[in-house]
């Protein structure tokens, strides 16, 4: 039965902001860093090059253990054999995906409001991205930021995995494993580091520190 794995960090790809690296080798120290959810968000590439670096990193997450998401492409993440697909308020709706995929595939929602929060989980969805918390330039089209409370009230509901997203950084990622984050999401912070296991470990010290447990996991 598919279920979202326990994990304090979810990984995004972004081409545009890698330093010139692949997705190949930005993935490859993602999951050397132990991190074990990466999702492939690739917005200005042709189908033909998703799916061949999809299934790439299908067969690199499958050899670490690692769950796959793909971000918005139902048929790719179906054709890549991907653990799961994410879905914005604007894609697919998830009850028509959930047709699509079987009821093997994980499916994950972007909310920004607890009203699609409440829809994400009267429609079935298996986890929500709640945010952005903070300002981004990562995501184009995204809302201004919603605020901590927002994650406050997710938190507090406990209905349904969620994973904190936007603006995440080192410096204010205490912040939000102090309200009840357990997985948080960041893009900028960790494909832009010239030294991914660096940075994974350094943010994951300031999560550890804020849970009391002197960093690490
Ligand atoms: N989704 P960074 S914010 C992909 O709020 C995405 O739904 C968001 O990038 C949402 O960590 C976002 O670089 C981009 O700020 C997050």
């Amino acid at each position: 039965m598919r279920s979202f794995p326990l994990t304090d960090l979810y990984a995004i790809t972004d081409d545009d902001l890698s330093l010139g690296r692949s997705v190949e080798r930005v993935v490859s120290d993602l999951l050397k860093a132990g991190v074990r959810i990466i999702q492939y968000r690739e917005k200005r590439k042709k189908a033909g090059e998703r799916l061949r670096e999809c299934r790439l990193l299908r067969a690199l997450t499958r050899e670490a253990g690692a769950c796959f998401i793909v971000n918005d492409h139902v048929d790719i993440a179906l054709l890549a054999e991907a653990d799961g697909v994410h879905l914005g308020q604007e894609d697919l709706p998830v009850p028509e995906t959930r047709r699509l995929v079987g009821e093997g595939m994980l499916i994950g929602l972007s909310t920004h409001n607890p009203s699609q929060a409440a829809g994400a989980v009267a429609d079935g969805a298996d986890y929500i991205g709640v945010g952005p918390l903070f300002a981004t330039r990562t995501k184009k089209d995204v809302c201004a930021p919603v605020g901590l409370e927002y994650l406050d009230h997710v938190a507090a509901r406990g209905d349904i995995p969620f994973v904190a997203i936007g603006g995440i950084k080192r410096d204010n990622i205490g912040q939000v494993v102090a309200r009840g984050a357990l997985c948080c999401c960041l893009v900028s912070e960790l494909v832009s580091a010239p030294d991914i296991p660096a940075r994974v470990a350094e943010v994951r010290k300031a999560m550890g520190r804020q849970r009391g447990l002197g960093g690490g996991r």
